[in-house]
């Protein structure tokens, strides 16, 4: 008997919708559906994988638990009771700091990891918190932070609407789009092109994004701070500013134009390796567009000045007119996030609040730099990080210096993964906590609708019921925080009903809550829901910008209502925000904020350096994901491999071959990888892909051990950081390259 069923694409930020065949208790087809509100049909080879990547044979079934060194098969009850057998000590002999949390990327594509870790972290008061943040977008959320007062209030490009996009270092042919939630990112790049709208790419890669580009600048990695600054000289210099309708609400002005004055386009250009006349170019074309859009990714994060870049990227879409207007950059409004309340000055944002311990980093956003773990575990002393709870997470091979990281994570008194597999990371686990497959969990984009392109929401429920006795994983979470209060064996149901009564306490002391006055017992009775997630999801809508409110907007959003509207409800296009989405002290957004100001006079001491040497880059393969789909036979082979792309004149150069070994080092190891000569790098610049590396012993992952590839963040020592930020320097890496005869 086969029936089909829908289910949001957890693959990646793009959301798409699928169709999934289901027969018995198995998916066997995944298609793009046709009536999906917002993907409309899209799909990628990933999604097309769903059924092989459910059901992949080394998915764990049952949690293990460290018995004797070996880590073996136990019933849930007996693994809830070992992760509070190891974390309770630790925790009451050296304070809850000496428990790490570290959260990793598919937090943001599960429901479990959008509701949980933040009443995990609020309960354990750790600040020894680590998320593949500080490896990835940081930058943006300081930027946000110093900009708007709220690191959480990221504009994204208003893709449908503009007639100009300017990409910086994102690749969303091959990574569907991130920070930009938009599924069929191609498609709508194409559409842009057909109503004569431009697309700039700045790539030192001629990627397949690059390729769809009326023009392509290859700029020298890690530079683009230096350019987009050049651009910002030459938007003042030559009298482009315009600032267009929100000029009363941007403040500081005057200082950004003294900052550019240090950056004009001579003086940049042979830095970034782009003529002075191009760079005045992007700036009179971003200018005269009807309207533009900025787009910044990876490339322009996860560089030495990725917080700076990231408020350049703002900056140019402000000084042009372009900010939070139909056509530029926006900011979304996500059905549970909060609802708008009046303008007015709010709580502005800190940076450095506190420490880290070994090398003194400071805190964004409550984290610390993730390139700290290791150094956190392995350096002696007071305030050690003794014991981790892994989420979804796999720093081993994600993050710089993997090997340090690898041999701190074997060191730990109590270890605790919760993950599908038995990998890298999750192998030095005492206790591994397997959830689901996808299939057999709910889905709603608490991250990615507060990035989304077009205001939106879907909820899907798990398509298949779970296995006797098998927790989801919000149980999973739920009992894990549970265990962490010293409380296994209590209800875990108890972590949901306190979140709702303290979230409708908070919400009934409000004066601009619908539900202003009213009793928080009562209005917990009226939600809806077959789980304590569920719950929670129907108050959030309630409570939300399209909410019921309770009985206040009879026809604003629920839980019942999103069920009843199966491929999703359109919520419109994108409405400007300013100046309610702003919480800097001011009340207005702050273009010139002190720690940028102090990372501009920083940058520019790089005026007078002379580049040289081989930059290290990375790249994503459309059919991968991170560490962990290379164990999906369906997404391996073909165009995927983990080989480093050189250009032909620097391969002659230095006598690599076609096919040949080339040894790459960094400053943090080397490492022997196949060459691939393509003149898709620029001269100067290789390119190597992450997640790779799958040699390690103890792990099971037949298919990605067969074919392991290297770990290029092995040849990064992490000791390179974006200072504000704490992001890892993971693009524009200095790396010499030899032959291996
Ligand atoms: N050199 C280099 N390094 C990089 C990058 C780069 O561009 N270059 N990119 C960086 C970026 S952007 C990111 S986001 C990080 C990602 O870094 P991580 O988050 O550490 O890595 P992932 O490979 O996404 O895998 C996370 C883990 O989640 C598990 N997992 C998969 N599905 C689920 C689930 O449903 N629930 C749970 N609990 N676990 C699940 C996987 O098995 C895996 O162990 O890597 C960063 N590292
Ligand atoms: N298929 C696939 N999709 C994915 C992922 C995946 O692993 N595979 N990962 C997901 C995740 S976690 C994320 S964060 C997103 C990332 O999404 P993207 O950022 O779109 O992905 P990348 O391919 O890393 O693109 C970064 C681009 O920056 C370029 N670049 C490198 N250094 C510089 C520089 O100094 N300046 C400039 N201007 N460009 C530079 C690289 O050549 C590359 O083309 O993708 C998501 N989607
Ligand atoms: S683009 Fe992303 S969300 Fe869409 S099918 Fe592919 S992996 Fe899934
Ligand atoms: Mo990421």
């Amino acid at each position: 008997m086969t029936r089909t069923a829908l289910r949001i694409c957890p693959l990646c930020e793009a959301t798409c919708g699928l169709t999934l065949t289901v027969d018995g208790d198995r998916v066997t087809a995944a298609r793009g559906d046709r009536d999906d509100i917002f993907s409309r049909g899209f799909l990628c080879p990933k999604g097309a994988a769903f059924p092989e990547v459910d059901a992949d044979p080394d998915r764990l079934g049952r949690p293990l638990v460290r018995r004797d060194g070996q880590l073996t098969e136990a019933t849930w009850d007996e693994a809830f009771a070992a992760v509070q057998a190891g974390l309770r000590p630790v925790i009451e002999a050296h304070g809850p700091d000496s428990v790490a949390v570290v959260l990793g990327n598919p937090n943001v594509h599960t429901v479990a990891g959008a509701l949980y870790p933040p009443v995990l972290l609020a309960g354990l008061r750790s600040r020894s918190v680590f998320t593949a943040s500080t490896v990835d977008q940081m930058p943006k959320h300081v930027s946000s932070g110093l900009l708007y007062g709220d690191p959480l209030a990221i504009p994204v490009p208003d893709l449908d609407r503009t007639d100009h996009l300017l990409v910086i270092g994102a690749n969303p042919l091959d990574s569907n789009g991130s920070l930009c939630t938009a599924p069929d990112f191609p498609g709508r790049i194409r559409a842009l092109r057909r109503r004569g709208g431009r697309l700039t790419v700045i790539d030192p890669r001629r990627t397949r994004t690059a390729k769809l580009a009326d023009e392509h600048l290859a700029v020298r990695p890690g530079t683009d701070a230096l350019l987009l600054f050049a651009m910002v000289h030459v938007l003042f210099a030559e009298g482009l500013v315009d600032l267009g309708e929100r000029a009363e609400h941007l403040g500081r002005l005057d200082e950004v134009e003294r900052l550019a004055a240090d950056f004009p386009p001579e003086a940049v250009a042979p830095l970034c390796d782009i003529p002075a006349e191009r760079i005045r170019r992007l700036a009179r074309e971003l200018a005269a567009a009807e309207t533009a859009a900025v787009y910044g990714r990876i490339g322009s994060t996860t560089v030495e000045f990725g917080t700076l870049t990231s408020w350049l990227v703002d900056l140019l879409a402000v000084l042009t007119g372009n900010f939070d207007r139909p056509g530029g950059l926006m900011f979304p409004l996500s059905a549970t996030g909060p609802a708008p309340r009046p303008a007015g000055p709010g709580r502005g944002f800190a940076l450095g609040r506190w420490h880290s311990r070994v090398s003194g980093h400071p805190e964004a956003k409550s984290e610390l730099p993730i390139v700290a773990l290791a150094e956190e575990i392995d350096t002696p002393g007071e305030g050690r990080v003794r014991a981790a709870l892994v989420i979804a997470a796999n720093p081993v091979l994600s993050v710089p210096d993997g090997d340090r990281l690898d041999a701190a994570l074997a060191s730990l008194d109590f270890m605790v993964s919760v993950d599908p597999y038995l990998n890298e990371t999750s192998r030095h686990a005492d206790v591994v906590l397997p959830p689901p497959p996808p299939s057999r969990s709910p889905h709603f984009d608490y991250a990615f609708n507060a990035l989304a392109v077009r205001n939106q929401a879907r909820y899907t429920r798990p398509v298949l019921p779970l296995a006797d006795g098998r927790p989801d994983e919000c149980e999973i979470h739920a009992r894990l925080i549970l265990c962490a209060g010293g409380q296994d064996g209590a209800d875990p149901g108890l972590v949901d009903t306190m979140v709702i009564d303290t979230a409708l306490g908070k919400a009934v002391s409000d004066p601009h809550s619908p539900v202003y006055g009213r009793q928080p017992a009562a209005l917990a009775q009226e939600l809806t829901g077959l789980t304590g997630a569920e719950r929670r999801l129907d108050m959030m809508l309630r409570l939300g910008p399209y909410g019921e409110g309770f009985g206040a907007d009879p026809g604003g959003l629920t839980l019942d209502r999103l069920l009843a509207h199966p491929h999703g409800i359109d919520l419109g296009p994108l409405a400007p925000r300013v100046p309610g989405v702003l919480r800097t002290r001011s009340g207005a957004v702050e273009l010139c904020p002190g720690p940028i100001a102090a990372e501009a006079a920083r940058l520019r001491g790089r005026l007078t350096e002379s580049p040289d040497g081989v930059l290290l880059i990375g790249r994503r393969h459309l059919r991968s994901n991170n560490s962990w789909l290379h164990n999906v036979p369906a997404l391996t082979g073909g165009s995927n491999r983990c080989t480093v792309q050189v250009h032909p004149d620097d391969a002659a150069r230095l006598e690599l071959t076609d096919g040949g070994l080339a040894r790459l080092t960094g400053d943090g190891g080397a490492l022997e990888v196949p060459v691939e000569i393509t003149e898709a790098v620029r001269r100067g610049v290789v390119s190597l892909p992450h997640g790779w590396g799958h040699d390690r012993p103890g792990t099971r992952l037949a298919v990605a051990a067969a074919d392991p590839g290297v770990n290029v963040n092995q040849l990064n020592s992490g000791r390179l950081l974006d200072p504000l930020s704490g992001t890892a320097v993971l693009n524009g890496l200095p790396v010499v390259l030899t032959p291996v005869r």
